[in-house]
């Protein structure tokens, strides 16, 4: 606004056009990543999950995971939300430790990427399942009926029979062990709707425990 001494005034827009340049490469969250995995893991299992970002705006931070090491490709996948996945078994024996390369790219022009490494150990012992988020916060539609509607899905790495169970058990919510997705009970007729604080474990074939 511009005013004069007169105490006119007369005001204008002005139009800023932004030009984002790509001039970052994705950024990895650790340059290493170390998971570990039973020598007869079956597939799918879930390894781990990588996380790169991106400052850039739009298609210049847009960030897409390959798996960059042909030899692993059969065996491990990478999707967009980088979760690394075991999809076939290779032959592995107690003690290997797996390299595996992945690149994050950008889809900028020219495009910009980063690699990092996950290091897989191969072991022998009860790998304890881990549910992914140490905090689930799950919203229930208000209008939400007793019909067994589903509030969430909780997912568990690590192991890849996976249990899931919720301590203590509760009488308004069910959560289904095989595919961690937490629904209203159908059989509890109450309508009225809270906050409820639930605790989950994920639980694997031998009954070891996490979190
Ligand atoms: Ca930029
Ligand atoms: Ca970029």
């Amino acid at each position: 606004m511009v005013e004069d001494h007169a105490g006119l005034a007369d005001s204008f827009q002005v139009t800023i056009w932004l030009h984002d340049i790509n001039d970052n490469a994705p950024l990895f969250s650790q340059s290493l990543y170390t998971a570990t995995m039973h020598e007869a893991a079956s597939p799918v299992m879930q390894i781990t999950t990588l996380e790169a970002t991106d400052p850039d705006l739009a298609e210049n931070g847009r960030v897409t995971y390959y798996l960059t090491d042909q030899r692993w490709k059969t065996f491990f996948t990478i999707d967009q939300s980088g979760n690394l996945k075991l999809i076939a078994s290779p032959e592995v024996e107690v003690g290997d430790i797996i390299y595996v390369y992945i690149e994050a790219r950008d889809h900028g022009s020219p495009r910009q990427s980063s690699t990092t490494v996950v290091k897989i150990e191969v072991t022998g012992k009860t790998i304890k399942p881990r549910l992914d988020n140490s905090f689930y916060d799950l919203e229930i539609r208000s209008d939400a009926n007793e019909s067994g509607e589903a509030v969430g899905v909780l997912t568990a790495s690590g192991s890849s029979v996976v249990t899931y169970k919720l301590t203590p058990e509760s009488d308004l919510f069910v959560l289904d062990p095989e595919t961690g997705v937490l629904s209203l009970n159908p059989d509890q007729t109450s309508g009225v709707y809270q906050s409820y604080i639930l605790e989950a474990v994920a639980v694997d074939d031998s009954s070891v425990t996490s979190e």
